[in-house]
């Protein structure tokens, strides 16, 4: 089956957008609302493996701050600390303080120009994807994405596959004529469980973490500028990540003949 397009997970994917995006971003919404809450980046690091803002804020209630969740708006007060966060984060990203990661605008203007199909399958809002992309890649970047699955347009979020699923419909795909991008062991999972073969770029975040069953994984794509040459990719002869080793992965991790060959 032929490579027909790339679905891109977002947070610590495009950007490493949790650190000194999202995290700040939180502690922001909490002082503002008189909350003591300060999610510190060992902490954070802890919390990151529950996906979704409300969610995190919910996880992180029920260890530390039980009272808060016996109130009787707490459902709506979790909201509204989500609503404030996306404010304080939106507000970086439109700020420029939030960069692509390394090849990823790179690559994606290449897979454009070759005529792959792109999508999002994430679980940060739409809004935070579009102004992410738009700030750094300019007004017309979204449109470049032919689906952007985001949030909370399925129930279940990530490590559920239903976001890729969502995805796949919209793009009316099968998994085989697909590759994704994650960076964290619960994307991992979700595009796995969808029967996408996935490139895992390593984020800050998610050292250490499981990639059992991706098709590579990678510190980044790589800059063409840069000498770069993914560990897993040892004697390819590209310099970073391109179009096409990304189809030599697709075509070696849909085609069982391969699957045992660990050779390129
Ligand atoms: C990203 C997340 C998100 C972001 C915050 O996971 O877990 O919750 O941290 O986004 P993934 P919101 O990269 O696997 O999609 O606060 O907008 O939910
Ligand atoms: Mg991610």
């Amino acid at each position: 089956m032929e490579l027909q397009a790339l679905i891109f997970d977002v947070d610590g994917t495009l950007a490493e957008t949790e650190r000194d995006g999202h995290r700040p971003a939180f502690n922001a919404a909490f002082a503002e609302a008189g909350l003591t809450w300060n999610w510190d980046e060992d902490l954070y690091g802890e919390l990151l493996a529950v996906t979704g803002g409300k969610e995190r804020i919910r996880h992180f209630a029920e260890r530390f701050d039980p009272a808060f969740l016996a109130r009787g708006d707490a459902q709506e007060a979790i909201r509204g600390l989500h609503a404030a966060k996306t404010r304080h984060y939106l507000a970086q990203v439109r700020a420029g303080a939030v960069p692509l990661r390394p090849g990823i605008a790179r690559l994606l203007r290449q897979a454009v120009e070759r005529g792959l199909r792109l999508a999002i399958a994430t679980t940060t809002s739409a809004e935070n994807v579009t102004e992410l992309l738009q700030a750094n890649l300019g007004s017309d970047a979204c449109r470049w994405f032919e689906v952007i699955g985001a949030g909370d347009v399925v129930a279940r979020k990530k490590p559920a596959p239903d976001i890729y699923a969502w995805v796949l419909q919209r793009l009316a795909l099968g998994p085989a004529a697909c590759l994704a991008f994650e960076d964290s062991a619960n994307g991992l999972a979700a595009s796995l469980a969808a029967g996408i073969a996935t490139v895992v770029t390593v984020g800050e975040y998610t050292h250490g973490q499981d990639f059992r069953g991706a098709a590579a994984v990678l510190s980044d794509l790589g800059e063409a500028t840069a000498a770069y040459v993914p560990p897993t990719a040892g004697g390819h002869g590209h310099a970073c990540v391109d179009v096409d080793l990304l189809r030599a992965w697709h075509r070696r991790s849909t085609n069982s003949a391969y699957m045992g060959d660990k050779k390129l």
